[in-house]
């Protein structure tokens, strides 16, 4: 085959005064920050979905995207040509992973025997070109909802024959992703939800998601993946009420099925926004659970209310981001996979690479700022002092459970007044974490 982009050679770390647009001004792969390389700290990967399927086609207008090395059919051999496309840019652009959903490498057949058949021939060419570039899998994951089958969702559909597809989809999905020594399996709930309650039994909606989740944990002891599976919550769209809707609910219906011990979560920056809440707090809730497990690194636009998967260029998000990671200990099975694509008059092959380089240039400057933030120590210590009350007296007694209503009500009466409350210096800090950025 052809090279698909041969103007553009391997992308360099040329360093912050470069004026280069094809190369990186602040990841340096090897560059060691707080204690491990930024490609270990960062696993970057790239999505096989919006970069190599996405056409920029919108609810007004069909696709843009010019992608010479794509004949637009929907053959096999189309497909095996787009992996060798595929695995050129990524190896180019120097990401360690990628990710993808069943449907986006291979076509979809007629039967579901026709579409693992042309899985299979895919996932051969998958095969060779990780071999060939040590490119890895960070995770897969079915299309379970872009079919028309699934109108009514997946493990949640009303069609009891629906969710036997899904659960065979997903199946087929994760044997490819084994086969594949993938690190991980994702379940996003593309319809696992609502558009209207009349017509809705949730009790009985999530019963079954929970047992398809079940049936998945057991398929994986059986086929020996040891990956780690993701739970990724998005709040809404396409259904007007997704169930997987934002961290604390994913945890909530985890651990209420006995699931918890299986699964991490899968955060997206777009995604929480949608919640109406920041990346950082959904980090957080999954972070104080023991769950954080990957990221689905974008963003959304502040005037649009929708999942506009951009490319993340704010380095105070990416700074937050990371300062929640670090905090958390880093990111140990998952990666920062740009779940992203360009815009749809970001037509050309180029901007494929102008958007990852400012992704992983922004993520870059994100981790050496949260590094450097924690390596000074301030906030930390600021943090720690608020709490202070509780490291010793009345506030290490209650954290130990050794008082009740009746101790701290003596407590309270012999002292008369509650100790005085300190500033929380929201401004104070907010000029702090300038101090770094
Ligand atoms: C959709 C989304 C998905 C998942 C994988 O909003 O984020 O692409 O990441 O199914
Ligand atoms: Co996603």
């Amino acid at each position: 085959m052809q090279s698909a982009f041969p103007k553009i050679s391997k992308i360099k770390f040329e360093g912050p005064k470069s004026k280069n647009p094809l190369a990186f001004k602040h990841y340096n792969a090897s560059e060691v920050v707080a204690g491990k390389t930024m490609r270990e700290h960062l696993r970057f990967a790239v999505v096989y979905w919006h970069t190599f399927r996405g056409t920029g086609s919108d609810p007004f207008g069909s696709g843009t995207m010019l992608r010479p090395w794509d004949d637009g059919t929907n053959s096999v051999a189309n497909a095996q040509n787009r992996v060798r496309a595929a695995f050129e840019f990524i190896e180019k652009l120097g990401a360690p992973y990628y990710c993808w959903h069943d449907r986006d490498v291979a076509p979809e057949g007629s039967t579901l025997a026709e579409s693992n058949k042309n899985f299979d021939a895919v996932a051969k060419v998958l095969k060779e070109e990780q071999k060939r570039t040590g490119i890895k899998l960070l995770w897969g994951t079915a299309n379970a909802f872009s079919n028309p089958r699934y109108m009514h969702g997946a493990g949640t559909s009303c069609n009891a024959d629906v969710f036997a597809y899904a659960a065979a989809q997903i199946k087929k999905a994760m044997e490819v992703t084994h086969e594949l020594k993938g690190e991980g399996y994702t379940f996003w709930g593309g319809r696992e939800g609502y558009m209207t309650l009349l017509n809705t039994d949730m009790k009985r909606e999530l019963n079954h998601l929970a047992a398809l989740l079940h049936m998945a944990v057991a398929y994986k002891k059986q086929i020996g993946f040891k990956g780690q599976f993701y739970i990724e919550p998005k709040p809404k769209e396409p259904t007007k009420h997704q169930y997987d809707s934002d961290s604390a609910a994913c945890l909530n219906f985890l651990r209420e099925h006995g699931l918890l011990p299986h699964f991490k979560l899968n955060i997206e920056t777009n995604h929480a926004t949608l919640a109406g809440h920041t990346m950082q707090h959904e980090l957080e809730v999954a972070g104080a659970a023991g769950a954080l497990g990957s990221i689905d690194a974008n963003t959304g636009d502040e005037l649009l209310g929708w999942d506009t998967d951009q490319f993340p260029t704010n380095i105070y998000l990416t700074t937050y981001t990371m300062l929640s990671i670090l905090k958390y200990g880093g990111i140990k099975t998952g990666g920062v996979n740009f779940d992203a694509k360009v815009r749809r008059e970001s037509f050309e092959p180029i901007d494929l690479f102008h958007a990852h380089i400012g992704g992983m240039d922004a993520f870059a400057r994100g981790l050496k700022i949260a590094a450097a933030i924690r390596k000074d120590g301030r906030l930390e210590k600021f943090v720690q002092q608020r709490y202070s009350s509780w490291d010793s007296g009345i506030g290490a007694k209650i954290e130990s459970g050794k008082v009740g209503f009746k101790e701290l009500e003596a407590h309270i009466l012999a002292k008369g007044e509650a100790d005085s409350n300190s500033s929380g210096r929201q401004e104070f800090l907010e000029n702090l974490i300038n101090e770094f950025i």
